[in-house]
């Protein structure tokens, strides 16, 4: 994959503050250094910094850097670059400044009509995108969808891409994942599921919350 470097992440950008952290990963911001090539890649990034040695299996990882790869949308955070290092995987990312959807809802207490329209139709957009290329998104809540900035109608953008899966045609999936609160009834049924009608079900649940 022409996107996997194997020199250190330490040359092309400097580490900053942490934006979030997960049971084996930690987001960091980070800035481009001058030796960084790469003109496509904006100065300022997000690198998702992970620790191999947590990860259970590789294979989850392998996967999540296949489907962000496959996605170019405005509101789907970007994958731009990897680099294998022995101990660490780095996904360097775009970078996004606003915080979760969680804590807009919590700040605001309750959206709008017309602002719960506008995040709704965004995400619909971004689905729409996922699903036509046989992506599903399997964990989608408020706290895996991030502004763009802080500004009030700044977009959101999907985020958080550990449990999605490409599937062919029209097979059905048989893994109970996701969220309590945000999955399916068929997917707590356990007897197999329509792929891409649980991430419906689940923006289904937001525009509840909203
Ligand atoms: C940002 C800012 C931020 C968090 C993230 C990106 C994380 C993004 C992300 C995390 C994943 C994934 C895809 C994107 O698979 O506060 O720019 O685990």
């Amino acid at each position: 994959m022409g996107f996997f470097k194997k020199s250190e992440v330490k040359k092309n950008y400097e580490l900053g503050k942490d934006l979030g952290s997960g049971n084996f990963a930690v987001v960091k911001e980070a800035t481009k250094t001058k030796a960084n090539p790469s003109a496509e890649i904006p100065n300022k990034v997000a690198i998702k910094v992970i620790d191999k040695a947590k990860v259970e299996d590789m294979n989850d990882i392998q996967r999540e850097i296949e489907v962000m790869g496959m996605l170019d949308h405005p509101h789907v955070i970007k994958l731009f670059e990897i680099y294998d290092e022995p101990k660490k995987m780095m996904l360097v990312m775009e970078l996004v400044t606003g915080g979760e959807l969680f804590d807009r809802i919590v700040a605001k207490g309750s959206y709008t009509e017309a602002d719960a329209a506008e995040v709704m139709k965004t995400l619909c957009q971004a689905l729409a995108y996922m699903h036509q290329k046989k992506i599903v998104h399997r964990d989608l809540k408020p706290e895996n969808i991030l502004y763009a900035s802080s500004a009030d109608d700044a977009p959101i953008k999907v985020a958080d891409f550990g449990l999605a899966r490409v599937v062919s045609g029209k097979e059905m999936m048989k893994t109970a994942c996701g969220t309590p609160g945000y999955v399916a009834p068929e997917v707590l049924q356990n007897k197999g599921y329509d792929s891409g009608a649980v991430d419906v079900w689940s923006t289904g649940v937001i525009l509840y919350i909203l």
